[in-house]
């Protein structure tokens, strides 16, 4: 086995397109620009990867072109198929892709956007669609980057095809048949390259995530997905309330504060603004941001356009109504935000994005578009609903007393780690190395495992540190209380990098933090509560690929004096298979119990170990964001239902 395996895949760069209104579309508005060998020779720099995250954007793009339609106005429905051979079929009932004569080629539009690149009619606006960013790349890179691609449009009462295979064409447009003419539509289906994939599988959960989410963000629109291969999936997303939906499927792990969601529309100085929110009785602030249904996971001038206008207008509304005192400071943002759900989605002709990723809205009337809207039609909410007024200001009022106390506590454990030297906690069996890069904690679940973890560890590279007792449900706990967990302040004094709006990854004291814990429910209830902690404090770890699970085998089996180790239950049984099923199998019953070798050689050497990375996937935040609620918040029935749908991820544990 690898030494390190992806627990969740990470990639996240993905970028689409949008359609312009108005403006004739004709074939000769499409240039040409280069030709398709330039992305099959270096297809990262057109998906973003070409492992899984780069497969799954093929289907994207493809989707895309039919939202952009939908958009316009003219698509209702979108069928995406897997089929049993891993290929992909999307259908909309859009106009169908023109299929006339471009003037200057004399090639068929189709054949123009299949292949050619950045052929999609969105240079010199009045074409059909605008660029989203970085990989808004269009239909002809899918093309480039398949086995083989066949298009079917049906326009003017005919059915126009064409296939194409690496790019290349094999066939010319053709007409295949008749159809009634209102029938309009195109259907794609194409097979992406194994030559070029590290892995051609597509995950139905991936696409199903984000066809969710392309569905929220587009009311109206029908989105259908079908999974044709072995284990059969069918799946219809349609939402009439759009991203007002969106908010209440976010928050149904959650108790919301009230029952209303608070939907802001409107466009100024065209710009299109879309805006749903509503608090729960959380702590944490989920607020997810889309430019012409791009996620934009770093913001920009659109989210500071809301968040300038919620503070203004929920400070104003708490002074006019008098709910604190004159003398008392405003609330802070922060604290206006705390429980807060929101999306904030802008359609813009000609979005500017900036930033490493490009994934930040640079745009600055975005900003004053965000702010007007929302300013305008909360105030007049607020008037209009003085009892979820109340319940909002309430809410805020009591997170801005929490963050005075939790400023105390904070202050408070930075004096005493001055006043105690050093300030590393006592339970700590730090490592010898100065070098970050080259150390690593192993984070272990209680006192019995950590005297065997310290006699087998290497001092020079490996730390050792124990939790005792359950760690802190940080879902569930205020700022205020978080600062004054032991365990926490532990942990957050052992990384060095401090939390939250404090974070910084420049002082990590460990360039690996791994979670240690036994192979059973409790240890699994002990990782997800840790996960949990650094997930919502100090996410960048993650990002940044620093934490990591040990894998503690589960079973040794042994025969004629030879010992072997299964980390799964069915790797016993192909153990079993092959040494003779009368070999002795013994289940550990946990890290305290193994001999030092043991734990040795099967879970912290690096020679012989196996770790998990944990990975985030970016763009399906929202998603994550409602896991860790469903797991860790107050709602029971929503865990249930998590339960039992993901119950087979966890048959390895002995439950
Ligand atoms: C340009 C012009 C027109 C339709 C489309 C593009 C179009 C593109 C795609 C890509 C996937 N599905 C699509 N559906 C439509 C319409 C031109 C006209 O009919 O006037």
């Amino acid at each position: 086995m690898s030494e390190e395996k992806n627990l969740v895949s990470s990639e996240n760069i993905e970028k689409k397109s949008f359609e312009v209104e108005g403006g004739e579309y004709d074939a000769s508005q499409i240039q040409i620009l280069e030709g398709l060998e330039a992305v099959r020779k270096r297809p990262g720099m057109y998906i973003g990867s070409t492992s899984a995250p780069g497969l799954h954007h093929m289907v994207y793009e493809i989707v895309d072109n039919g939202v952009d339609e939908a958009l316009a106005g003219f698509c209702k429905n979108i069928t995406v198929s897997i089929n049993s051979d891993n290929s992909i079929t999307v259908t909309d009932d859009g106009r169908g892709i023109p299929v006339d004569k471009e003037k200057k080629t004399g090639k068929s539009a189709l054949e123009v956007v299949y292949t050619i690149l950045h052929a999609g009619g969105k240079f010199g606006n009045g074409g059909y669609k605008v660029s989203g960013g970085l990989h808004g790349v269009g239909a002809s890179v899918v093309n480039a980057l398949s086995e083989w691609l066949e298009v079917k449009v049906y326009r003017e009462g005919k059915i126009h095809t064409q296939r194409y295979e690496r790019g290349k064409v094999i066939t010319p447009v053709t007409v295949v048949g008749e159809c009634p003419v209102e029938k309009t539509g195109t259907e794609v289906t194409f097979k992406p390259d194994s030559e070029i994939f590290e892995t051609v599988v597509f995950d139905y959960k991936t696409i199903k995530t984000r066809l969710r989410e392309t569905a929220f963000l587009t009311k109206g629109l029908r989105i259908n997905l079908i999974d044709d291969r072995e284990i059969k999936h069918d799946k219809t997303f349609y939402y009439e309330g759009g991203i007002k939906e969106f908010v209440s499927y976010l928050n149904h792990a959650n108790i919301p504060l009230y029952q209303d969601v608070i939907y802001c529309e409107g466009t100024y100085q065209d710009i299109y603004v879309e805006v749903a929110m509503q608090h729960t009785d959380a702590y944490t602030e989920n607020i997810y941001s889309f430019v012409n249904n791009i996620n934009t996971p770093e913001g920009g001038t659109h989210l500071t356009g809301f968040r300038n206008a919620i503070t203004k207008t929920i400070n104003d509304y708490i002074r006019s109504k008098r709910l604190i005192k004159d003398s008392e400071d405003n609330l802070s943002g922060e604290d206006i935000r705390e429980g807060l759900t929101a999306i904030i989605s802008v359609k813009i002709g000609d979005p500017q994005f900036e930033g490493q990723t490009k994934m930040k809205l640079g745009t600055s009337e975005a900003s004053v578009a965000v702010n007007r809207i929302v300013s305008e039609q909360l105030t007049y909410f607020l008037e209009q609903n003085p009892a979820v007024a109340k319940q909002m200001c309430e809410k805020s009022i009591l997170a801005q007393r929490a963050r005075a106390a939790a400023r105390k506590a904070r202050e408070l454990t930075r004096r005493k780690s001055v006043l105690e030297g050093a300030g590393l906690p006592g339970k700590l069996a730090d490592c010898t190395e100065k070098d970050p890069e080259r150390c690593e904690i192993f984070i272990v679940e209680g006192d019995s495992a950590l005297g065997p973890a310290k006699n087998c560890r290497d001092t020079k590279y490996q730390a050792v540190m124990p939790l005792r007792g359950k760690v802190l449900n940080v879902e569930k706990a205020r700022l205020d209380k978080i600062y004054a967990n032991k365990e926490i302040q532990g942990m957050i004094t052992a990384f060095g990098t401090g939390i939250h709006d404090e974070f910084d990854i420049t002082k990590l004291r460990y360039n690996k933090i791994i979670i240690m814990t036994d192979a059973d429910v409790d240890g699994a209830h002990i990782s997800t509560l840790m996960l949990t902690f650094l997930y919502r404090f100090m996410p960048e770890l993650i990002k940044q690929g620093h934490v990591y699970l040990a894998q503690p085998p589960l079973y040794y089996v042994r025969k004629n004096k030879k010992l072997y180790y299964a980390y799964t239950d069915s790797e016993r049984d192909a153990l079993l298979e092959k040494v003779g099923k009368d070999a002795e199998v013994q289940r550990f019953k946990g890290l305290g119990e193994m001999e030092d070798q043991e734990l040795s050689e099967t879970t912290m050497d690096p020679a012989t170990r196996t770790l998990l990375r944990v990975n985030m996937d970016e763009n399906s935040k929202s998603e994550l964001d409602l896991t860790f609620t469903t797991l860790m918040g107050d709602q029971v029935e929503p865990r249930r239902q998590f339960i039992e749908e993901n119950a087979r991820y966890v048959q390895n544990l002995d439950i």
